[in-house]
């Protein structure tokens, strides 16, 4: 060997060892953001599974390769998911987890409209570009002006919430007939005799929007539990005016059984009037045994739900524990098997129940889709709308942790693509919302409203 060459490779060894060391300090930057800003959270949340936390304990250790050969590996091509599995289970069927990577082609602007609030967990657009929104911890309802990105002094007459962990104000919709009556209604967690509940009230929305009058509940989601995670809390209005609401199971192993009890309204989907009586045609309305406003069971904690703007079929997102958050499609009477079985484990990493996966074969409904690791889902909405055609009847879910909006893509009830959005951006994003224009309307617990749309 020349001495040229020999200087040659030195350079080249220095070189390598000059890259990889930026390399390891880009990816640390990366990592060290994540907690920061999820700080606040994770206080609020402890980690433990007693205080069930919505978070993957290994939320620091996100990198951005699969840390195992295949892990990105699905059925149809190469996953959106990126990291390797927490558990062992198979999925019932190849389509039911780990779709292939979708990318939108559109171009797209994404704008800060709102920072600076606090967790901002329900939005229902009352009037166009104008946003009902909630605050989870102060208990405040506020109009959010998306044209000229203004929040308003928050609105009297709201309720009395129990604002600890994960309770407080959660969810805002209006009616179909919002333009007549001006009623709004809200869940939030109350404090009754025993406990807590999840609560669902109504109130007449002043002309000069300064107050919600007669503010009234209508309903709780009894029995009462001493206990303050797992509320659920979101609410949908059907086209007869009807509302579903989610629940929890109240996170804690002597509380969750009653997802699977007709006799309780925990860890259930809930189909009632605006009156908070029973829809007549409930599937257990004959069951003396059950009570009458349950739709669907076997749910652990629903923080997402919406109509496919297509099919009409109503499709809720579920947190599991350490993974198997569920996609289901929701039909009356029907059990989803919580916490029977489930593709999840518990924080402790120990089996839930047995350990037993399969939903279908023991009896319950299979989710269409689940995720492992977490997506930590939380609001959804479908893109009903044709301001971005690719994203036409394309579902949208906040995830809390890891930070990112989800893009579900679906054939009839398969889950055939799957994108993360905003990934970037290190939020937890709390709920999703399309505007009449088409825009995508993503809120977060750390006080933002985002909106994205199409490139002008
Ligand atoms: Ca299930």
């Amino acid at each position: 060997m020349t001495k040229i060459s020999w200087s040659k490779l030195m350079f080249f060894i220095m070189l390598i060892f000059i890259l990889a060391l930026a390399a390891c300090n880009g990816n640390n930057e990366t990592s060290d953001q994540e907690p920061a800003d999820d700080s606040g959270t994770t206080t609020e949340e402890p980690a433990d599974e007693g205080a069930e936390t919505e978070e993957p304990a290994e939320e620091g250790a996100e990198t951005e390769e699969p840390a195992d050969e295949g892990a990105g590996e699905s059925a149809g091509g190469e996953s959106a998911e990126t990291e390797p599995k927490v558990t062992e289970f198979e999925p019932a069927f190849p389509e039911q987890t780990r779709a292939p990577a979708v990318e939108t082609e559109t171009e797209l602007d994404v704008e800060v409209m709102v920072d600076g609030l606090g967790v901002t967990w329900g939005m229902a657009e009352f009037d166009t570009n104008r946003l009902l929104v909630t605050q989870r911890d102060s208990a405040e309802l506020l109009i959010v002006d998306l044209n000229e990105g203004s929040v308003s002094n928050p609105i009297e007459g709201t309720p009395e919430v129990n604002s600890e962990d994960q309770g407080g104000l959660l969810d805002v919709a209006i009616p179909p007939d919002f333009d007549e009556s001006r009623m709004v209604f809200l869940t939030f967690s109350q404090d009754i005799e025993g406990g807590t509940v999840t609560a669902v009230g109504k109130g007449v929305l002043s002309e000069d929007e300064n107050s919600l009058e007669n503010f009234e509940v209508i309903f709780q989601a009894t029995p009462a539990y001493e206990g303050t995670l797992h509320y659920g809390g979101r609410i949908i209005f059907d086209d007869d005016g009807n509302l579903f609401l989610t629940t929890g199971e109240r996170s804690d192993v002597e509380s969750r059984d009653r997802a699977q009890d007709l006799d309780a309204y925990l860890g259930k989907v809930i189909h009632i009037t605006q009156d908070g009586e029973p829809v007549d045609t409930n599937p257990f309305v004959e069951d003396e045994d059950a009570l009458d406003g349950i739709y669907s069971y076997g749910h652990r904690n629903i923080q997402g739900i919406d109509f496919h703007p297509e099919t009409g079929d109503l499709w809720i997102v579920e947190f599991g524990p350490q993974a198997g958050d569920e996609l289901n499609i929701i039909e009356p009477g029907n059990n989803y098997g919580w916490p029977i079985v489930s593709y999840g484990l518990e924080y402790s990493g120990e089996f839930v129940n047995e350990g037993i996966s399969e939903h279908e074969a023991q009896g319950f409904i299979e989710p269409r889709y689940y995720w492992d690791p977490t997506s930590a889902p939380s609001g959804m909405s479908f893109y009903d709308n044709d301001a971005i055609p690719e994203w036409e009847n394309n579902l949208f879910i906040g995830g809390l942790a890891p930070n990112y909006i989800v893009r579900v893509i679906i054939e009839g009830d398969t889950i055939v693509g799957e994108e993360r959005l905003l990934t970037d951006e290190v939020q937890r994003f709390r709920d999703i919302l399309v505007t009449e224009d088409g825009a995508l309307i993503a809120s977060t617990d750390g006080g933002r409203i985002y909106k994205i749309s199409a490139a002008e």
